[in-house]
C-alpha cells in the first residue's frame, strides 16, 4: 500500500520563485532547446537529434539515410527530454502552437519506428542486426525509457495518445525480446524500468510491470553477463570492456545491494524503479534495500549541495567521505536523478529526511545547472572554482567556470526543464484524505480527494507559508530538519503539533486559512571530520539555500578569507535586482594579506572585514571568478 502517491499538480503563481523558473522554462528554456534540436541555434554544439529521427524513417522505409546518424548513441534522449519538459510546461501554461510543434515531433518519432516496434535510431540507420548486442553501452533501453516518460508526460499532460500508443508498442518489443525470447541482460543504462512503471500505470499494460519487475529482479543475479556479452562482440562504443560490476550496480542481486556504487546518473535512476517497484507492491524487502542504498548515499556520498557521484572517472561514486570540493563531479542529471528516488521513497513511507534531500538537491545543484537566464547550463556541479585551475589544470579540467550553451554530451539541460516543469509532482502527494506538501512553492493545487489549497509564499526567500484550503481532510506539511523552531496558525489562532517523521498532520475544513512560519535564522554548518580537507572549515546556509563566496563580492578574492564564526551572520535585506532576487548572507572575517613567497616563516598579517556570501545557485552568473563554500574559519 503506498503511503502516498505522486500527481502533477500545478505549482505555479506568477509571483511565486518556483512559478518564474517555470515562466523562464516555458519562455526561454524550451523555445531555446528547440532551437539547438532543431540545429537552428548558432555557435553552439550540434544536435542533430530530429534529423537523426527523419533518418531513421528513411532507413526504415529502405531510403537513403541521407547525413545518416550523427551525436552520442543516446542522442534520441534529448528529443524526449525536451518533450517531457514540454508537456508538463503545457499543463501550466497551455500553447496550441508548441502542442502543435510537439505533434509534428511525434509524427517524426513515429515514422522512425520499425514495424516490430522497436524505436533507435543510433542502431536503425547504422546497423540493425547490432541491436540489443550491447546493452553494457549501447542505451536502447535508456532512450526507450526516456522516451516512454515523454510519453506518458504528453499524455498526462494533455491527453494525448499518440506517442503513448508507440511507446507501448516498443515496450511490447522489448517485453517480446526480453520475457518471451529470454534475451539475457539488463540495461547498462538503467532508466527503462522507473519508466516503465510509469508506462504501466498510465496504460495498464501488464507487460510493462512484468518487464520492469524483470530487469530489477534478475539485475545482478548474473554478474558475468556483461563480460560474456563484449566477448561476443567485436566492436565497441567506449571501449568498456564490462568487468567492473560495481561500476554496472549489477555485482549483486539489487536486493542485497548495501552500498551505492558505480555511475551516479544509472545508479539513482535504478534506485528510483526500485523504490516505484516496492512501493507499488509493497515489497519490504526491495525496499529494505532501498533504505540501505538511501543511506549510503545520503549518509556518506553526498555534498552539502545535494550533488552526488563526487569523481569524474566514469562519473561515477567513489568511496565513503571522498567529496572534494573543487574537482567534484557531481553531476546535475545526478541530483535530478536524486530527487526521483526521494520522491518515490516518500511513496513507500512518508519521512522527512526524503524531502528534505530533495529540497537540497533541488534548491542548490539543480538550479545552479542552469544560468539565471536559462541558456547555459552546467554539467558538472563543483563547490570551488579557481579560474586558471578550474577547467585548466588537468585533474581539474571537468570543472568548469562558467556554464557553457549545450554540451555533445546534452543531457543535463533538458533534464533541468523537465524537472523544473513538473515541479509540482515533488511538491505534493495524497492519500485517501489526506494531502500531502513536501515542497513550499506559491501556486493552486487541486488533489485528486476533493481537497485543494492555494499556497502563498516567497520562499526560499520568505519563510511564512500560507494555505487557503478547500474541501476537508487530513493536511500534513513537511517541517524541514533545519528549522528548529516553527509556528503553525489554523483560522488566526496558534496551533501546538508535534511533527511525527518530519511532518505536521493537520484537520482542516473547507475554507480554513493554514499558516506555516519556518525559522529563518542563518546557520553555520560543519562537516564530518571524515571528508578530507573540511576540518576546520564551515559552510553558511538559511532555509534550503547553501550559500557561496565568490570574488566579485569580495574583492576578487577569497581564497585568502577565513570566517569568525562566533560572529552573528548578518541577512542583507532583498535585492530584486540582484542575480533574479536574492538575499546575500555576510559575515565577519580575516583577510591574510598575500605574500610573494610560496612558503614562508612568517606568519600572515591578518585584517578583519567582511565577507559577503550569495546563494550556491546563483553562482557563476556574474563572469568568471573564484567561489568557495567551505571556507576556513
Ligand atoms: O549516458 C547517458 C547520460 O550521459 C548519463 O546519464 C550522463 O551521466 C551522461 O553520461
Ligand atoms: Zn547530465
Amino acid at each position: 500500500m503506498k503511503s502516498q502517491k505522486q500527481v502533477l499538480q500545478n505549482a505555479y503563481s506568477s509571483d511565486g520563485f518556483i512559478g518564474k523558473y517555470q515562466e523562464l522554462v516555458k519562455n526561454t528554456v524550451i523555445p531555446y532547446q528547440y532551437t539547438v534540436l532543431c540545429d537552428n541555434a548558432s555557435g553552439v554544439e550540434k544536435s542533430h537529434v530530429i534529423q537523426n529521427f527523419i533518418n531513421a524513417g528513411k532507413a526504415i522505409r529502405g531510403e537513403d539515410v541521407g547525413d545518416g546518424f550523427y551525436g552520442m548513441v543516446f542522442q534520441d534522449s534529448d528529443a524526449a527530454k525536451w518533450i517531457e519538459a514540454a508537456s508538463y510546461s503545457l499543463h501550466h501554461f497551455p500553447d496550441p502552437e508548441l502542442e502543435k510543434t510537439i505533434d509534428q515531433l511525434i509524427e517524426v518519432i513515429a515514422a522512425a519506428q520499425d514495424e516490430d516496434g522497436y524505436l533507435n535510431t543510433y542502431f536503425t540507420i547504422k546497423d540493425k542486426d547490432k541491436r540489443f548486442t550491447n546493452l553494457l553501452e549501447g542505451h536502447e533501453l535508456y532512450c526507450a525509457g526516456h522516451m516512454m516518460e515523454a510519453a506518458c508526460a504528453y499524455y498526462e499532460a494533455v491527453g494525448k495518445r499518440r506517442l503513448l500508443d508507440v511507446m507501448l508498442k516498443n515496450a511490447e518489443h522489448i517485453y517480446k525480446v526480453f520475457i518471451e525470447e529470454g534475451h539475457e541482460g539488463c540495461p547498462g543504462h538503467p532508466e527503462v524500468e522507473l519508466a516503465l512503471m510509469k508506462m504501466y500505470r498510465a496504460t495498464g499494460s501488464e507487460k510493462c510491470f512484468e518487464l520492469a519487475k524483470h530487469f530489477i529482479n534478475t539485475r545482478g543475479t548474473d554478474p558475468d553477463y556483461y563480460k560474456r556479452e563484449r566477448a561476443k562482440r567485436d566492436w565497441t562504443v567506449w571501449g568498456n570492456n564490462g568487468e567492473d560490476n560495481d561500476y554496472q550496480q549489477s555485482s549483486v542481486p539489487l536486493r542485497q545491494a548495501e552500498r551505492a556504487t558505480g555511475h551516479a546518473v544509472r545508479a539513482v535512476y535504478l534506485y528510483t524503479g526500485m523504490a516505484d517497484l516496492a512501493a507499488e507492491t509493497d515489497d519490504t524487502e526491495l525496499y529494505a534495500a532501498c533504505k540501505r542504498l538511501w543511506k549510503s548515499i545520503t549518509g556518506k556520498q553526498m555534498y552539502i549541495t545535494g550533488g552526488i557521484g563526487s569523481t569524474v572517472h566514469g562519473e561515477a561514486f567513489s568511496v565513503d567521505y571522498d567529496l572534494p570540493s573543487d574537482t567534484a563531479y557531481a553531476e546535475t542529471c545526478a541530483s535530478i536523478g536524486l530527487m526521483f528516488f526521494a520522491s518515490k521513497m516518500l511513496e513507500n513511507e512518508v519521512k522527512g529526511e526524503y524531502a528534505d534531500v530533495m529540497e537540497q538537491a533541488f534548491y542548490n545543484t539543480v538550479l545552479a545547472g542552469m544560468q539565471l537566464d536559462g541558456k547555459k547550463f552546467f554539467y558538472v556541479n563543483p563547490l570551488e572554482v579557481i579560474p586558471g585551475i578550474s577547467g585548466v589544470s588537468p585533474t581539474h579540467r571537468h570543472d568548469l567556470t562558467q556554464r557553457p550553451d549545450w554540451y555533445a554530451c546534452a543531457c543535463c539541460p533538458p533534464n533541468a526543464a523537465r524537472l523544473i516543469s513538473s515541479f509540482g509532482k515533488y511538491a505534493y502527494g495524497e492519500n485517501g484524505d489526506t494531502a500531502y506538501c513536501h515542497l513550499f512553492a506559491a501556486g493552486t493545487v487541486q488533489f485528486e480527494n476533493g481537497m485543494g489549497l492555494v499556497c502563498e509564499t516567497a520562499y526560499p526567500y520568505g519563510f511564512t507559508i500560507k494555505y487557503k484550503i478547500s474541501g476537508t481532510g487530513r493536511f500534513a506539511i513537511r517541517i524541514p530538519h533545519w528549522s528548529k523552531e516553527f509556528t503553525i496558525k489554523i483560522n488566526g489562532a496558534a496551533h501546538s503539533v508535534a511533527p511525527k517523521d518530519g511532518y505536521v498532520y493537520l484537520s482542516v475544513s473547507d475554507g480554513d486559512e493554514v499558516i506555516l512560519i519556518l525559522d529563518d535564522s542563518p546557520r553555520f554548518i560543519y562537516a564530518s571530520s571524515k571528508i578530507p580537507r573540511l576540518t576546520g572549515t564551515v559552510a553558511l546556509c538559511r532555509g534550503p539555500l547553501v550559500y557561496c563566496f565568490e570574488g566579485v563580492d569580495n574583492n576578487g578574492d577569497v581564497l585568502s578569507l577565513k570566517l569568525d564564526t562566533n560572529e552573528k551572520i548578518t541577512v542583507q535585506k532583498y535585492e530584486p535586482d540582484l542575480l533574479g532576487g536574492t538575499v546575500q548572507l555576510s559575515v565577519k572575517a580575516m583577510r591574510i594579506s598575500p605574500t610573494d613567497s610560496l612558503y614562508s616563516a612568517e606568519k600572515p598579517v591578518c585584517t578583519p572585514c567582511d565577507a559577503v556570501a550569495v546563494p550556491y545557485y546563483t553562482w557563476g552568473n556574474r563572469g568568471e571568478n573564484q567561489m568557495r563554500v567551505w571556507m576556513p574559519e
